[in-house]
């Protein structure tokens, strides 16, 4: 065994000893856009897989979470984290951010809405990484999600600010997908993108609490109404999905949040939903990582360099754009 390798083995058994620093450094690896630290990724990644790994077939329960800025992610998270770990539970909380690059990460900024999750010993915060374009966050984030899961964490709540792309990548990750919303006038039930509520597997409407809750409690009942007019999925038992009113804020109904997340989990399981879609999910990554692995190489020689040359070719009139792309991708296969 190499060095290298020993390094790995060890951070491979920190983490699934749950040791958190070790989990902050496998994360960290995974997102670096080194070669070698990929290798080393792609390793750790494995080791955790294999039979001998104590963290083989753990699995978590993965939850998605989007909702627009202000409606209440962070204090949801801080509440209903702070409940779960009352209950023993770990809970890994973990960030897609589209707009990271710019803001340098929302969760970190957000930390003071999470402070006492933060501090908690059964929970897990980890920042979004910053610099990297929305695929390969993505990309990243499920290596983390799986890295959580590996940890021994129960529940990995996977948070993105809702603007439409995200919320199908993280739909992508998750076992459950949860829409926070914030009470409104009637008019706002357009706001919601169709594809996004076709996505969602229960909708919470947050801040129902003092002068709120009336608007609240209209805001659910045009969901719940909206929820009715969707196409039935198979992977949902009667009454799913479902609207709800909860206040973060005064943690109110977070545990029949709770209750309904176990409901729906329990019922995909034993009817063969939850493998179906994790399934589904592992061959969307494997075409998403080929793609990207594709479009990787082209910034790479030889392919780049011979990209170039047939460029020209096209220019100058010697080739046409179809023939050099097909004698380009040729190479490439
Ligand atoms: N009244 C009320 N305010 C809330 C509730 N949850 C969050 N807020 C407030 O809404 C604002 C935005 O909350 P934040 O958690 O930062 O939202 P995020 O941008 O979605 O992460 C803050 O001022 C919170 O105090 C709630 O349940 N009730
Ligand atoms: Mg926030």
């Amino acid at each position: 065994m190499t060095a290298k390798e020993a390094d790995v083995a060890a951070l491979a058994a920190g983490v699934a000893a749950g040791e958190r620093r070790a989990l902050a450094r496998a994360i960290t690896l995974v997102e670096s856009g080194r070669a070698d630290h990929r290798a080393q990724a792609l390793d750790l990644l494995e080791r955790l897989r294999g039979d001998d790994s104590p963290a083989k077939g753990r699995q978590a329960l993965r939850l998605g979470l989007s909702g627009t800025p202000g409606v209440g992610k962070s204090t949801f998270i801080e509440s209903f984290g702070l409940m779960l770990t009352a209950m023993d539970k770990r809970v890994a909380v973990l960030a897609v951010d589209p707009s990271s690059a710019r803001s340098g990460g929302s969760i970190l900024g957000d930390k003071t809405r999470m402070e006492q999750l933060s501090r908690d010993p059964r929970a897990f915060i980890r920042p979004s990484p910053s610099q990297a374009r929305m695929g390969g966050v993505a990309r990243r984030t499920r290596e983390a999600v799986t890295l959580c899961e590996a940890a021994g964490f129960d529940i990995v709540l996977i948070e993105t600010v809702g603007v439409g792309q995200s919320e199908t990548v993280v739909a992508e990750l998750c076992d459950l997908f949860l829409l926070l919303l914030a009470p409104a006038g009637g008019d706002e039930l357009q706001g919601v993108k169709r594809g996004i509520m076709e996505m969602a597997d229960l909708i919470l409407v947050n801040k129902a609490d003092g002068d709120l809750k009336p608007a609240a409690q209209r805001t659910m009942a045009e969901y719940a109404g909206a929820l009715r007019l969707l196409r039935r999925r198979p992977q949902d038992p009667e009454g799913f999905p479902k609207a709800m009113c909860v206040s973060a804020l005064a943690t109110e109904g977070l545990g029949t949040a709770w209750t309904e997340i176990r409901t729906l989990a329990d019922w995909r399981r034993a009817h063969g939903h939850w493998d179906a879609r994790r399934a589904a999910q592992a061959s969307h990554w494997f075409e998403e990582e080929v793609r990207q692995g594709l479009l990787s190489a082209l910034t790479r020689d030889p392919a780049r360099s011979r990209m170039a040359d047939l460029g020209a070719a096209v220019a100058a009139g010697r080739l046409t754009p179809e023939a050099a792309a097909a004698e380009l991708l040729s190479a490439l296969s």
